[in-house]
């Protein structure tokens, strides 16, 4: 079992890393050519793997015992998350907004004990936005902790709710995607104030964090989207189920997540099955 004190020794490492890497991120946006991966909306760039390969370096020379997952160098079907402490790392969350110079990209740096998140580290250069959290700690934007909001009221209708096309752009997940959204939306269902695309997983976990968004729905992301906006969530009363119907439990790989801010937890509740009611189907990945 991780002490506190070694998992704040954890953070402090990753923030450092963040602002190394941020400097990189920060002078090369926008003038990067880019490479597809499983399709044209899908894509990588150089920077991405420069990026990933530099905190890798860093952090097995650091933590030889501890393993590395990172997006870039991944392999489906074979690299597997385990009970074993392990760095969950996305070099670059928002690599489109990257190429296109929109200023929410981040690098996202995790750290997970038995699968749980126990530490994150997200930063954002454009915007100078350091969010960082050791699981039972608290939560901090910039060395400010982050308020728990466990008494803000919340419900579904009166909501601004991040949600993400993703890469996936026809069949039956496309679908299931475009129909929630319009359920959501519509007057006679969800009717929400609105919804909001950032293009960054980790971003948007972040804002349902602070409570300037309540809530990030997505499926088809991947456990380096989440790991460490997970446990900043958590730190702000956050709660984490499935974007899938009637399933309360979620876990890192799950691929498919419901983000809710922190707020009364009959609050959080009634948001989450009145959501789930306006989902169009299962996302299966
Ligand atoms: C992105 C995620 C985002 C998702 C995009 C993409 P990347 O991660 O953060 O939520 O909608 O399709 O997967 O690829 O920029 O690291």
């Amino acid at each position: 079992m991780l002490q506190v004190a070694e998992l704040t020794e954890i953070k402090d490492f990753l923030v450092g890393l963040a602002e190394e890497a941020g400097v990189i991120i920060s002078g090369k946006s926008g003038k990067e050519k880019f490479d597809d991966k499983k399709n044209s909306v899908d894509l990588v760039t150089a920077i991405d793997k420069l990026v990933e390969s530099i905190v890798s370096e860093k952090i097995s020379a650091k933590y030889p015992n501890y393993l590395f997952i990172g997006e870039e160098t991944y392999v489906e079907g074979s690299t597997k998350l385990t009970d074993a402490p392990t760095f969950i790392v996305d070099p670059i969350d928002g690599t489109t907004n990257f190429i296109h110079n929109f200023p929410y990209s981040c690098i996202s740096l995790g750290f997970s004990v038995n699968k749980e998140p126990a530490v994150g580290v997200i930063y954002n250069p454009h915007l100078k936005l350091m969010f960082s959290a050791v699981a039972g700690q608290g939560a901090y934007l910039n060395g400010t902790l982050l308020p728990k909001l466990t008494e803000k009221p919340l419900t579904l209708q009166g909501s601004i709710i991040a949600l993400e096309s993703g890469s996936d752009r026809d069949g039956e997940l496309f679908d299931i995607k475009m129909e929630t959204f319009r359920s959501l939306l519509d007057k006679n269902h969800g009717f929400i104030h609105g919804f909001r695309s950032f293009g960054s997983a980790a971003m948007n976990i972040c804002h349902v964090a602070t409570g300037q968004l309540d809530s990030y729905w997505e499926g088809g992301c991947q456990m380096w989207d989440v790991c460490a906006g997970w446990v900043i969530l958590k730190e702000t009363g956050g709660l984490i189920v499935s974007g899938n119907r009637d399933k309360w439990e979620n876990s890192i790989d799950s691929r498919v997540y419901l983000f809710v801010r922190g707020a009364p937890q009959q609050d959080q509740t009634t948001f989450v099955k009145q959501f789930w009611n306006n989902v169009k189907g299962e996302l299966k990945y």
